[in-house]
């Protein structure tokens, strides 16, 4: 056991659902998303879990609009992005992978890898087998490292099916995206039973939790205390307080850095983060 490492915290700045009417500060053009993730960066964030937008607005999961956020941030700051392949309800394989298409400079450091189907507010958010496993194809042949996104209990028991398949590497890097409705409750015990089953999947896996509204912070100190790592940012939350919009994701970052220090851990460096998530620097 020993005494828990440094806590990485990975900012959600744009996500597919948040819109602008619910909260002003959501980033959308490639600078605002470079200015937000700079923001982010300066406030703690060493991972920068990236969504793009079209010109109006909308969920997009477009190369080049992926290219043009990535050189937004990468210019202003060196932190780990981290790109989204589960986009939006509704979308192909194809159009969810688009930042996959992207290489060289521009390509993303790791992806995310959605391993179950699940009831997503109204909608469904689906993941059939056999589109996991060909994104699981897809993040690996790009080069990135997948980041297993586990929103209900049996989604682990996807995840170490794909391990035996040999389609993801272990140990595993996990997220903890709980208090979707239509999925597992952001509860402290439901954390507990995760993290507990995550260790009998593959020893030496990390693991972190995005809670969703306003359950972010609360899971956030959880997983500080177990020795996790913590998501914020208006992809899931888009208030700093009850009744307080967050003015973007930096204070959201901000203050889940003063929480991590007030428990006696330390903010994971960018350096730190690559080390424990198994990301080669990035060639000058
Ligand atoms: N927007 C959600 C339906 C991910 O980034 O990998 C899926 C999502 C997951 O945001
Ligand atoms: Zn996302």
């Amino acid at each position: 056991e020993g005494r828990p490492g440094p806590c990485i915290i990975t900012a959600a700045i744009v996500g597919a659902e948040t819109t602008r009417e619910q909260n002003p500060h959501l980033p959308i053009t490639a600078d605002e998303i470079g200015e937000e993730a700079q923001r982010c960066a300066e406030a703690g964030a060493s991972v920068i879990h990236l969504h793009v937008r079209d010109e109006r607005g909308r969920a997009s999961q477009d190369a080049e609009r992926f290219r043009a956020a990535i050189r937004a941030i990468r210019s202003r700051t060196d932190v780990i992005i981290q790109a989204s392949t589960g986009g939006a309800v509704g979308m192909s394989v194809d159009e969810r992978c688009g930042a996959l298409l992207l290489d060289g400079p521009d390509r993303p450091e790791m992806a995310t890898l959605n391993v179950g189907t699940i009831n997503f507010g109204d909608d469904v958010f689906m993941n059939p087998a056999k589109d996991t496993q060909e994104i699981a194809r897809r993040i690996h042949a790009a080069g990135c490292v997948p980041e297993v996104e586990v929103y209900d209990a049996g989604h682990l028991d996807i995840a170490a099916e794909l391990v035996r398949q040999g389609l993801v590497a272990a140990p595993l890097h996990v997220q903890f995206v709980l208090g979707v409705r239509g999925a597992l409750a952001a509860s402290a015990r439901n954390l507990e039973f995760l993290v507990g089953g995550l260790g009998l999947i593959a020893k030496g896996s990390s693991w972190g939790v995005a809670g969703v509204g306003r359950h972010q912070m609360p899971l956030a100190e959880q997983a500080i205390l177990r020795g996790g790592n913590v998501r914020v940012g208006l992809e899931d939350n888009i208030w700093l307080e009850k009744g307080v919009l967050a003015a973007g994701s930096a204070p959201l970052v901000a203050k889940a850095a003063g929480m991590i220090r007030a428990r006696g851990r330390r903010v994971a460096t960018v350096e730190e983060s690559r080390r424990i998530l198994g990301v080669r620097p990035r060639a000058a």
